[in-house]
């Protein structure tokens, strides 16, 4: 079911930014967002244009539901809460405190430099003030990522916050019942019932209802992806998100038992999410896809988890020894990595290309999904080569103060007319010689 990938033997050029592994020879989902952009481009206009109208409209089209209002009563949001089922509310409660332990500790505190005396620029972090996190509800309803949105955001200090989640046709045109309880838990009372490229739109254009916002955070499918790469300018965004991935660099320590039950464990959000195990043991390679043969037909998803692994993103990566693996997955760049492997810190901390690097045998990605305080709102697609998780950071601002007093700036004058004049602009040297009666002053 799983396909073998054997780069055993390949070429290795020296100095190459991902060790010469060549990327189209790695598994991954082809994800096709700018085809997607030209479905997306006139719901949102319509969103835009009719605002609670359109929205009402698309429930009815692509959830099935009649709604008459969009925004979520509170009742409804605090009622969820009270019939939450007591162990999934601890569940929640204690996801909730470990998230808040880390990400209250990423909080980056204003640095003032002084350049001269008399001259200092500081750095001064300001939250976004106003947010819209989007939480999906496909296959699966995920309050773990009301919890992964909204602790990031409430640690960075943004005062207006309001969740969008598609309304439901069992639960009476609501969002997910055990969503609106994660909100309520979190003290998040503005929540609205809409999905898809609609609810990015909302948050863009504002409506009757919402008022606009000026980030748009949190996983969605390949609608929510265009609309937000559409509206990208306009608003602010995370990641485009796609399906999630996991890779697993083992070697012939690790326990075929677990790293299969990582992959499936991954592979079953979706038939495109990937899972790919790099390893230079082809014992374990065989131990794998045995263990995957028989883990996959006792599982709950086993359609859509046999899909996913039988997929072309899914794989498993021969290579000649972990160094070889080490460029193979600085070069995938996975969402989730897993290091099960002899001295997995040290293998790990050679890593430079992952969302988020799971440690050792007893650090699932699992755990990183719900319990382990780190976020799970992470790049895909490669994108962590250059991009990093939802975190406190994504939702502040360093804004530059500069405050320099006369002496400070008499001292500098002449550098920056000599840059201005290198650059043709005059008129800049000028701003600063009319502090000094219009001279350069001299420097001391
Ligand atoms: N693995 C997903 C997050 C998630 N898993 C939510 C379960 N619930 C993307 O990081
Ligand atoms: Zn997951």
């Amino acid at each position: 079911m799983i396909s073998r990938i054997d780069l055993r033997g390949a070429a290795r050029p020296e100095g190459s930014p991902d060790g010469g592994i060549d990327r189209d020879l790695l598994p991954r989902a082809e994800l096709d967002v700018e085809a997607a952009l030209e479905k997306v481009r006139p719901i949102c206009e319509d969103v835009h244009h009719r605002g609670t109208a359109a929205l009402i409209d698309y429930a009815r089209r692509f959830d099935g539901v009649e709604i008459d209002r969009v925004r979520v009563p509170v009742e409804a949001i605090t009622g969820a809460l009270e019939r939450l089922d007591p162990k999934v509310r601890a569940a929640l409660e204690e996801s909730i405190r470990r998230a808040r332990l880390v990400h209250r500790e990423q909080r980056r505190t204003d640095k003032t430099v002084t350049v001269v005396p008399g001259g200092t620029v500081t750095e001064r972090w300001v939250p976004v003030d106003r947010v819209g996190l989007y939480v999906p509800g496909g296959n699966a309803v995920y309050p773990s990522s009301v919890v992964m949105n909204v602790v990031p955001a409430q640690e960075a200090g943004v005062g207006s916050l309001a969740v969008s989640s598609p309304p439901q046709k069992e639960h009476g045109g609501l969002p997910h019942p055990t969503i609106l309880a994660a909100c309520a838990l979190l003290g998040v009372d503005e929540v609205y019932a809409a999905g898809g490229a609609q609810a990015v739109a909302m948050f863009a254009y504002g409506t009757e209802e919402c008022r606009p916002v000026q980030l748009v955070t949190g996983p969605g499918n390949i609608w929510v992806a265009a609309a937000k790469r559409l509206l990208k300018g306009r608003i602010g965004i995370d990641a485009e998100a796609g399906p999630t991935e996991i890779a697993v660099l083992a070697d012939h320590t690790a326990d075929p038992a677990h790293v299969a039950a990582d992959l499936i464990s991954q592979a079953e959000h979706d038939t495109l999410a990937a899972a790919v195990l790099v390893t230079p043991s082809v014992e374990l390679a065989e131990a794998v896809e045995a263990e995957l043969k028989t883990q996959v037909a006792a599982t709950r998803h086993q359609q859509r988890i046999t899909e996913a692994l039988a997929g072309r993103q899914s794989g498993i990566v021969l290579v000649d020894d972990l160094d070889q693996g080490l460029a193979v997955v600085d070069a995938y760049a996975a969402e989730h990595l897993e290091i099960q492997t002899e001295n997995a810190a040290a293998v790990a901390a050679r890593v430079r290309n992952a969302g988020a690097i799971f440690v050792g045998p007893h650090a699932p990605v699992s755990l990183g999904d719900y319990c382990a305080g780190s976020n799970h709102v992470l790049p895909t697609g490669g994108c962590a080569c250059h991009s990093s998780g939802l975190s406190v950071q994504s939702f502040l601002r360093g804004i530059h103060v500069v405050d320099y007093s006369r002496d400070a700036l008499a001292e500098v004058t002449h550098h920056v007319v000599t840059l201005a004049e290198a650059e043709d602009l005059p008129a800049h040297g000028a701003a600063l010689k009319a502090r000094f009666g219009g001279k350069v002053p001299q420097s001391k």
